[in-house]
């Protein structure tokens, strides 16, 4: 199973236009596969010199129109999140677009997390082991998630944060932020990224700057163009690559590679087979 990357955030931030510029215009239907880039299988296959080089890869779906209700569940089926921010145009105020937006997944998680104290209540009353542990954590989420504050920002211990999976809160998923800014203000993003950045910073999460509708242009340019149309904004190629890095890092993943005749591949491993790979002193 592919790595799910829900584009996701405020009407009008550039999703859409992001995701062309990440498939380059190869997804269909708001989905698509975007490589990730990795030094490490380049020069592999250049000392295997095989038939065929397959790099990682994570799937990438971009929001569909619907309503709110709507917008929570396509973010919950996801492995990662990544936020676009409207740091382009009139007035940009990416933070307060962001912090609307992230209300909605607050409060999805909060009737989640409530659902939950309920049936754990029962649990308790009969007496059933872990009950009383799971209930701290849920109340901690609550008050969390009553400040209005996301759950990825609440410090939790493996085991509590284990229990809390169960409700398949939106909150707690890995996120990924990018600010998309004015061509005017590339490369940094100015202000409005900085914004992000700030944001971003307090949760942990990465905050990659760059403008959509510049890249999906470059997307569809010849490899000399586009590299004189980057050195004309005074940026390199690495937002898209930043951004699928990022996704694949917030996903918790690790690359290993086999290499050989005829192809040199990037493969994932999560979850368990990733912490026995990491214990093994292997892997990175
Ligand atoms: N100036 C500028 N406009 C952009 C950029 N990205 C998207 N837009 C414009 O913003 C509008 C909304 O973009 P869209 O991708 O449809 O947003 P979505 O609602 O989040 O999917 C479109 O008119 C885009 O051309 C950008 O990086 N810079
Ligand atoms: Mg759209």
């Amino acid at each position: 199973m592919p790595v799910n990357v829900a584009i996701v955030g405020p009407a009008g931030s550039g999703k859409t236009t992001l995701f062309h510029a990440l498939t380059a215009g190869r997804g269909a239907d708001g989905v698509g596969m975007v490589d990730i880039p990795d030094g490490r299988l380049t020069r592999l296959a250049e000392a295997v010199q095989p038939t065929k080089t397959t790099p990682a890869q994570v799937r990438v779906e971009d929001s569909p129109p619907g309503s709110r209700a709507q917008r929570v569940a396509f973010a919950r089926q996801a492995d990662v999140l990544l936020k676009v921010a409207r740091c382009f145009g009139p007035e940009p105020d990416p933070v307060a677009e962001l912090e609307e937006f992230a209300l909605d997944l607050v409060l999805a998680d909060l009737a989640s997390v409530e659902r939950r104290l309920d049936v754990v209540a029962k649990e308790a009353r009969a007496g059933k082991k872990d009950a009383q542990a799971e209930t701290e954590v849920l109340a901690a989420a609550k008050q969390h998630l009553n400040a209005g504050q996301q759950l990825r920002t609440l410090t939790l211990e493996p085991d509590q944060r284990a229990m809390l999976l169960g409700i398949f809160p939106v909150t707690l998923k890995p996120a990924v932020y990018v600010a998309n800014a004015a061509e005017a203000l590339l490369p940094g993003g100015g202000e409005p990224a900085a914004k992000v950045k700030k944001l971003a910073d307090g949760e942990g999460a990465p905050s990659i700057a760059l403008s959509a509708r510049l890249e999906a242009e470059l997307s569809e340019l010849e490899p000399s163009e586009q590299a004189e149309m980057r050195a004309g904004y005074d940026i390199d190629e690495s937002g898209l690559g930043r951004i699928a890095r990022a996704v694949w890092e917030a996903g918790g993943l690790i690359t290993y590679f086999t290499a050989g005749e005829p192809e040199v591949r990037a493969c994932r491993l999560n979850g368990r087979a990733a912490r026995r790979w990491q214990a093994a002193g292997r892997g990175a």
